[in-house]
């Protein structure tokens, strides 16, 4: 069912209709997604060699190590240059590999503008050991340039399955010795009030990701925020509802450009709404939720399953590349019925859109799509989840 537009939308929606000024509404509507769909997102991943670097990189991608177009990691692997990443479906985002720090001669300036600093976001420096004042120094320099960092533990899952061995074993407590240690150690190299994030990069999803990725959410400004979020993996269920409600805050702003687009007098687009806006978000949100044959190929590959067992869970959308004008027509002359039928509760609640071009059926028409669209490509993002992570025949026996 389609969801409720918020107070603050209605509030923004009647200004904008009582203003009487669509047209000059729509174009900043139409500068202000486009921002946000384009917006670069730069993240630099620093440490010493072996601390995990690249296969951070990898797991913030979705990747394996061993998946086609991993950075390369392993004992031997050192990277003496900067190497950049791009999103496998985002090319805005780019996660970049920097070389290690911490070699004899190593300083931070020097190294900072080796690394072109300015084109990142954040930093994030790891180390799999001990925070020594290499980290510290490199910190402040990142700090003096105006930039933000974090510093991550990595390699947490190594420490607590050597602890396990140990009688008394207990897993809080063994995190939260690793925790005082880090911080402790920053202390005494200069840091005054460290954050440490825990994490394993090759369980991305435990320990201390979720609390990293919601820093780093409210840090952000609200572009690159949107960014990030739909370009994290799709590892848990958290991560798929903070992408559902993300995308879920700027339907109404493109139906309402669908609106405008749609008094317009522009030949070629439907009468009830822009099917080209429809095809173009339709495609973005699939792409989020890893609704396409590279994702589900990838994802298949990494839980060792075939791919038509993981399709299998897909109840209700296509993937990202059917998704053509036919299709929308074809889902548009089926959902008509459920579109008119919301017509009636948006305009109790803003009247004044009855007074747009075509009382204001293409704005219901496109936000009920979307919204629709949204409900089911998330619920089938979370079946494929469920599904690629249910133990195989073999092992459940
Ligand atoms: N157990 C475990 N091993 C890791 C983790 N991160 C990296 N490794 C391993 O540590 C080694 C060095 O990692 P790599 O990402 O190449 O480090 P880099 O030199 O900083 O890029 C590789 O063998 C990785 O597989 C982790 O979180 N847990
Ligand atoms: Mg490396």
């Amino acid at each position: 069912m389609a969801g409720r537009l918020s107070r603050a939308e209605i509030e923004e929606l009647k200004a904008i209709v009582v203003s009487g000024n669509l047209t000059a509404a729509a174009a900043k509507l139409q500068e202000k997604l486009e921002s946000l769909e384009n917006t670069p997102l730069d993240i630099a991943i620093t440490g010493e060699s072996g601390a995990g670097k690249s296969s951070l990189v990898n797991a913030i991608r979705g990747l394996h190590d061993d998946d086609e177009g991993a950075a390369k990691t392993g004992v031997k692997q050192t990277t003496m240059k900067r190497k950049a990443y791009p999103h496998p479906r985002f090319p805005n985002v780019t996660i970049w590999d920097l070389p290690g720090i911490g070699t004899p001669n190593f300083q931070a300036d020097n190294y900072l503008n080796r690394v072109q600093f300015n084109n990142y976001d954040f930093f994030i420096i790891v180390t799999a050991t001990r925070f020594t004042s290499y980290h510290t120094t490199l910190a402040r320099a990142i700090h003096r340039l105006g930039k933000r960092f974090y510093y991550v533990r990595s390699k947490v899952d190594i420490d607590l399955k050597a602890e396990q061995r140990k009688r008394n074993f207990n897993r809080e407590r063994t995190l939260q010795e690793i925790r005082e240690d880090c911080v402790e150690k920053l202390r005494k190299a200069g840091e005054a009030s460290p954050r440490v994030f825990l994490l394993s990069n090759w369980e991305l999803d435990n320990y201390d990701f979720q609390l990293l990725k919601k820093t780093l959410k409210n840090e952000l400004d609200d572009q690159k925020r949107h960014v990030f979020i739909l370009a994290m993996p799709n590892i848990s269920a958290k991560i798929l509802e903070n992408k559902k409600a993300e995308l879920q805050k700027h339907i109404w702003e493109v139906a309402l450009l669908s609106c405008a687009i749609g008094v317009l007098p522009v030949p070629g687009l439907s009468l009830i709404c822009d099917v080209a806006i429809l095809v173009f978000h339709m495609k973005r949100y699939c792409l989020a939720f890893g609704l396409d044959e590279e994702s589900l190929t990838r994802l298949a590959e990494q839980v060792d399953k075939p791919v038509a067992e993981l399709k299998s869970a897909i109840r209700n959308s296509p993937l990202a590349s059917a998704i053509k004008k036919e299709f929308v027509l074809s889902l548009l002359s089926r959902s008509l019925c459920g579109a008119l039928m919301v017509v009636e509760l948006i305009l109790d609640f803003v009247p004044s859109l009855g007074s747009l071009a075509g009382g204001g059926i293409s704005f219901v028409t496109t936000y009920y799509m979307l919204q629709r669209f949204l409900n089911d490509a998330a619920e089938d993002a979370q079946n494929i989840l469920t599904k690629a992570l249910e133990p195989r025949a073999e092992e459940s026996i």
